[in-house]
């Protein structure tokens, strides 16, 4: 029914659990109105470094939570269930622009709460639990990526979705043992790209020479920015906040901040390992370094 081509109302529902990349996985079925987005707040154990995991807080089981796209001018309907039996959450959308206090209201324990907002500008930007003490929500892993489309469709590209972080607290035995007075005081012990320290150095994203790259880079913190950098590249466009309209062109490094999200855009144009890291090397050497291997 809602595959009419003159359907006023569709869903779309992307979910790309693992973060694979490239993650693009969506049902575009009709022209854009209504999407329907499922979370779920719950504990799980997750891999957050080589041969470390940790019992981390979610939405749908992942670090990152899922990552969800939709349209400009579309209205996102957001209903989370808050699994987690011993304490509230909720998600604050940087998409979104309206009040804090209505829309991003906390969720009791067991109990399910609908939200919506219109997505009125494109970009790339982050969504978090916004339950107190955010930098505790956040720093178990309470963190994602929405993108918007403009609404004038961008060129074609390979695309790929990056979230920085970082994670605190002590390791012992295999176990990151995370804490919110770590998060407070200390150093993290790990930062990552996608949920895990190394996980692009130790499994390199594959990309064809010459074919037009989009990376969507999020800095979800939950204090940490990234200063995004590709070695041996130069990025054709860095787009703050994703929004096309703020393109900057010929740019090696920029600081995405905490909170914020950007688009980048280049090719490669020479076969090749390109690392990709923080060039802020403190904390690139604690996991937030991957390759890029162009064939
Ligand atoms: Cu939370």
């Amino acid at each position: 029914m809602i595959s009419v081509p003159f359907a006023a109302l569709w869903v779309r529902l992307l979910i790309a659990g693992a973060i694979a990349v490239p993650l693009m996985v969506g049902v575009d079925l009709a022209a854009a109105d209504t999407v329907a987005i499922n979370l779920v707040a719950k504990h799980q154990k997750v891999k957050v470094a080589p041969g470390v995991k940790m019992k981390a807080w979610t939405f749908n089981g992942t670090v990152p939570g899922p990552v969800l796209r939709v349209r400009e001018g579309d209205t996102v309907e957001v209903t989370l269930h808050n699994a987690d039996h011993h304490m509230a959450h909720s998600v604050d959308f940087h998409a979104a622009e309206v009040s804090p206090q209505a829309v991003f209201k906390d969720v009791a324990p067991g109990a399910t709460e609908s939200i919506s907002f219109v997505a009125r500008r494109p970009g790339v930007f982050m969504y978090h639990c916004g339950t107190s003490p955010v930098l505790q929500h956040i720093g178990m892993g309470m963190y994602g990526a929405i993108i918007v489309d403009p609404a004038a469709a961008r060129p074609a590209a390979n695309e790929t979705v990056l979230v920085q972080s970082e994670f605190y607290g002590k390791v012992k035995k295999g176990k990151l043992k995370s804490s919110y007075n770590a998060m407070r005081t200390q150093p993290p012990v790990f930062t990552a790209f996608n949920g895990r320290a190394f996980r692009y150095r130790d499994k390199p994203i594959e990309l064809a020479v010459g074919t037009p790259q989009r990376l969507y880079v999020v800095a979800a913190g939950p204090s940490l920015g990234s200063d995004f950098h590709v070695v041996g590249e130069i990025f054709d466009t860095v787009q703050p906040d994703g929004n096309p309209a703020n393109a900057m062109t010929g740019v090696s490094t920029y600081h995405v901040p905490a909170g914020g999200g950007a688009v980048f855009e280049l090719s490669f144009d020479e076969p090749g390992s390109y690392p990709f890291v923080t060039h802020a090397f403190r904390w690139a050497d604690l996991g937030a370094l991957g390759l890029f291997r162009a064939a």
